[in-house]
Parts: C-alpha cells; sequence; structure tokens
C-alpha cells in the first residue's frame, strides 16, 4: 500500500476555494503528434482521495485549441470514439485514461507541444472547481527492425 501511496502523492493539486477537493493525477503522457498531424491524445490515472464524487467538464490547454474527453466503444467489431462531455472520478476511486478506452483527445495542437516538455492542462470540475496537472510530452521514436 506504501508504494501506491507514493506513485499518487507525485503530482497533488488542491483548490484553494474548495478544501473537500482532493485529486491527485500521475502518469500524466501526451504524444507529440505526428508530423503533418493536429490532433494527439493524452493519457493519466486520477484518483479521488476526497468524501466526495469530482465530475470532471472540462479540459484546456495553451497547448492545443480543443481538449476533449474521448472513450471508445466497439461496433461491429469496428473500433470507434465518441465524445464524453462529463468524466466521473467517484469518492476514493482512479480513473485510467488509457489506450483503447477514456482519453483526453487534443484537437488543433499548436507548434509548442512538438518543443514542449511538459504541457500543463487546466481541468474544471461541475463544481466549478479547478485544477491544473503538467502533461509530460512523449515523442514517438523511428523503430528499426532487423
Ligand atoms: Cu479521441
Amino acid at each position: 500500500m506504501k508504494i501506491l501511496v507514493l506513485i499518487f502523492s507525485l503530482v497533488v493539486f488542491s483548490s484553494t476555494a474548495f478544501a473537500d477537493l482532493s485529486i491527485s493525477a500521475s502518469e500524466a503522457t501526451v504524444r507529440a503528434p505526428i508530423p503533418g498531424m493536429k490532433n494527439t491524445v493524452g493519457y493519466f490515472k486520477m484518483t479521488n482521495m476526497g468524501t466526495k464524487d469530482v465530475i470532471l467538464v472540462s479540459a484546456k490547454s495553451s497547448a492545443s485549441e480543443v481538449l476533449e474527453f474521448h472513450n471508445h466503444d466497439m461496433n461491429n467489431g469496428v473500433m470507434r470514439m465518441y465524445q464524453e462531455m462529463e468524466v466521473k472520478i467517484p469518492a476514493g476511486d482512479t480513473i485510467v485514461f488509457e489506450s483503447g478506452g477514456l482519453h483526453l483527445m487534443f484537437l488543433k495542437v499548436e507548434p509548442e507541444l512538438n518543443s514542449a516538455k511538459l504541457v500543463d492542462v487546466l481541468f474544471t470540475t461541475k463544481s466549478g472547481d479547478s485544477f491544473t496537472v503538467p502533461f509530460e510530452v512523449h515523442k514517438l521514436k523511428v523503430k528499426h527492425h532487423h
């Protein structure tokens, strides 16, 4: 259990206005867009250590004109993604944004996303609270197969 606590305490943010908001985020990464592409995806884990559910309603970043919460489903064997207007982080629970599931969609990315090491994302909750999570920018490496 101690290991878990250490991982999640890596990045902890709390609001000044709402003492009961206790959210931590970890492993927040965004892929640098493939050259020529205007869109990319971000992944992270978010834990609600508080006693009330937290509902994310928006995300903003200077690195991208539009940020949307997306999810995937399977339709006749075809993976399809769709927008989620809200993402609930239940009290005491961790929600994982990962490949093939929930993800943060960066649409119309700014050039800074290619050169930056970190980009800040500001999340806003239904209760009007907000907090910032830094996302590490991961560049795609060209793989050589032998
Ligand atoms: Cu998407």
